[in-house]
């Protein structure tokens, strides 16, 4: 096979939590690299809207509503796939949620809810996706870390056990899967302009901490993200495993 470095066509890729944020930006640039795109999000409703932005706007896109830490619900979306003929052979696990409260203030149910959309969604959604990528020796799978995949911050806990567990998990997703070619590597975004972010965005001491901090003096913007995820999902990746890829402005390279 003689397939352009960073081309994606031809490939079906499934991006959770894509119908907005980051995901949606991936979702949009891995389109724009030939990918046909399957978006994923638990409101059927805005899924189905931003898929029809995205079709007026000529892009390749497919939906599958489900809810990634739900077991029993990611088994079944990956059989009606089947089903549909679509063969997922590149997976962004990129559903996440924050939840911002002081250890210690902190209660078990929103710990747990933190670490089953954050983590426990990319065991579930790569196990099915490996399952059918193993056999056809081949297959991106790209996990979405942070900055506190190795770096702590006050009042996040849950999201910083979460993203460190997902950086060591594309370790382990490697070690498992590269002899079958198989790719598992992950992104680190810094501190990036999303909805989810809005209240620190909004929050004026918080913003000049993020503009001091990080070396290029501003926030990410969500298709920043897009030059890294074409890269881990395309044939210009292939010997790259386990790796998490910070894009960041350059926050973790200092102190
Ligand atoms: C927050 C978090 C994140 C950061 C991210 C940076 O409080 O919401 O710190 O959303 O943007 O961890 O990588
Ligand atoms: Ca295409």
């Amino acid at each position: 096979m003689n397939t352009p470095l960073f081309s994606l066509e031809g490939r079906t890729a499934l991006v959770t939590g894509s119908s907005r944020g980051l995901g949606l930006a991936i979702a949009r640039g891995l389109a724009e690299a030939g990918a046909s795109v399957v978006l994923n999000g638990v409101n059927e409703a805005r899924l189905e809207e931003t898929a029809a932005a995205l079709r007026g706007q000529g892009v390749d896109v497919g939906t599958a509503a489900f809810d990634v830490t739900d077991e029993a619900a990611v088994v079944s979306a990956f059989e009606r796939l089947d089903a549909a003929g679509k063969e997922i052979g590149i997976l962004v696990n990129n559903a996440g949620i924050q939840y911002r409260k002081p250890i210690v203030e902190l209660d078990s149910a929103n710990w747990q809810r933190v670490i089953d959309t954050n983590l426990t969604s990319a065991f579930l959604v790569s196990r099915e996706a490996a399952k059918r990528m193993l056999p056809r020796k081949r297959g991106k799978v790209i996990n979405i870390g942070s900055l506190m995949s190795g770096l702590g911050r006050a009042t996040v806990a849950p999201y910083t056990a979460a993203k460190g567990g997902i950086k060591t998990l594309t370790q382990a997703m490697a070690a498992e899967w590269a002899e079958h070619g198989v790719q598992a590597n992950a992104i680190g975004p810094g501190y990036m302009l999303t909805d989810m972010n809005q209240a620190l965005i909004d929050n004026p001491e918080f913003d000049s901490w993020v503009k001091g901090r990080t070396p290029s003096r501003r926030w990410g913007k969500p298709e920043e993200l897009i030059g890294a995820a074409v890269f881990l999902a395309a044939d210009a990746s292939n010997y790259v495993n386990g790796q998490i890829i910070y894009v960041d402005g350059g926050m973790s390279a200092v102190i």
